[in-house]
C-alpha cells in the first residue's frame, strides 16, 4: 500500500484542486499559484526582495562556469551554496508541496547566460515518475527578460495533452537508446505541437513552474550578445519511482532507473513504489557517486 495520504495523482493534474485547496491553509497567492498551474500547466510568482541578495550572488557564482559557444552550466550547484539554496528556496519549495501533495526535491540545476533557442519540448521525455506527473520545472528570472533575448516560451494548457512518449515518435519494439531522441523524436514531437507559444517575459526574481507535460522551449535571440541570465531547476517529489522515458520502453516496464541527487542535502534521492524502496542496479550508483564526488558541473 502507499504510504497514507500521499495522493497518487498531483492535485494540481487533478479534478479536486479547489476543495482541496478550500479545506488547506494556502494564503491567496498560493491559492493564485496552484489554480493557475492547474489551468495553464504554468505558474508565476514572485520571491520577493528578501531574494535579491542571493539571486546575485548565485548569479556571480554561475558566471566563472560559462564557457564561449556553450549554453549551459548543469548542476552549478554542487560547487555553489548560492546556487543550492537559490535552487531549494523554501517559497518555491512551499508553493510546490503544496501543489502537488508530496515534498519536492531539487535534483539537478542548469543556469543559462542567454537564450537556449531550444527546441519544443515537453520535460517528461527526459524524467519522469511512477506514479506519473510527480516532476516539475522551475524557470528563476535572475535578470529582466526582454522579448529580444530570446524568453522563455510555452504553450498554455499543453500539460493536459497526452503524454508523447518514444514510441510515438516510431521508437518501437525495442527499448531506445542514445541518440533516437534526435533522429526520431524532436521533429515527431514538434508536429504535434498546437497552438502559439507564449513568451516568458518575467523580472529579476520572479519564478515561473511548468508542469511536467507542458510544451515549452526558448524563443530565437533577436539581438547578439543579449543576456538572459536563469536558473532551471528541475524536482521530482517524494516517495515515487524516477526514471529517463527517452531510454525507457514502460510498456514493458523495461524503465532506465534514476538516483536522483538532493540540491538541498547534497545526498539522494532512493526511489520508492508503494512507500518500499526500489532495488537499484549498479548504473545509477555508480552515476550518483562519480557526480557526487567529483562534484561535476557539466558546461554544454
Ligand atoms: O530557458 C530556456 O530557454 C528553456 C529551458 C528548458 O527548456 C529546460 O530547461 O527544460
Amino acid at each position: 500500500m502507499p504510504p497514507v495520504d500521499l495522493p497518487q495523482v498531483p492535485w494540481i493534474e487533478g479534478v479536486s484542486v479547489i476543495p482541496y485547496l478550500d479545506a488547506s491553509s494556502a494564503t491567496a497567492e498560493q491559492r493564485r499559484f496552484v489554480t493557475d498551474l492547474h489551468r495553464d500547466g504554468v505558474a508565476v510568482f514572485d520571491l520577493g526582495p528578501d531574494a535579491t541578495d542571493l539571486i546575485d550572488r548565485a548569479t556571480a557564482d554561475a558566471e566563472r562556469f560559462f564557457r564561449p559557444g556553450k549554453r549551459r552550466a548543469q548542476d552549478v550547484w554542487r560547487r555553489s551554496r548560492a546556487v543550492r539554496d537559490l535552487a531549494s528556496h523554501t517559497k518555491l519549495t512551499d508553493m510546490l508541496a503544496l501543489a502537488y501533495g508530496r515534498a519536492p526535491f531539487a535534483f539537478q540545476t542548469l543556469n543559462f547566460r542567454e537564450g537556449s533557442e531550444q527546441h519544443a519540448h515537453s520535460d517528461v521525455a527526459h524524467f519522469h515518475s511512477q506514479p506519473p506527473r510527480f516532476m516539475c520545472g522551475a524557470w528563476i528570472a535572475l535578470e529582466d527578460v526582454t522579448a529580444d533575448a530570446g524568453p522563455l516560451f510555452y504553450h498554455p494548457g499543453s500539460h493536459r495533452q497526452r503524454i508523447f512518449e518514444m514510441r510515438d515518435a516510431g521508437v518501437e519494439g525495442r527499448r531506445p537508446k542514445r541518440g533516437d531522441y534526435a533522429a526520431h523524436y524532436v521533429d515527431a514531437f514538434a508536429r504535434q505541437v498546437a497552438g502559439e507559444p507564449r513568451p516568458a517575459l518575467l523580472r529579476k526574481g520572479q519564478v515561473l513552474v511548468w508542469a511536467a507535460n507542458t510544451t515549452h522551449g526558448g524563443l530565437a535571440i533577436q539581438r547578439a550578445g543579449a543576456t538572459r541570465r536563469s536558473l532551471v531547476t528541475h524536482f521530482f517529489f517524494e516517495d515515487c519511482v524516477y526514471y529517463t522515458p527517452l531510454y525507457s520502453r514502460p510498456e514493458t516496464d523495461e524503465l532506465y532507473l534514476r538516483l536522483p541527487a538532493d540540491v538541498r542535502t547534497g545526498g539522494v534521492v532512493w526511489p520508492k513504489r508503494d512507500g518500499k524502496p526500489v532495488p537499484l542496479g549498479p548504473r545509477p550508483l555508480a552515476q550518483a557517486l562519480r557526480d557526487k564526488v567529483g562534484r561535476i558541473v557539466r558546461v554544454d
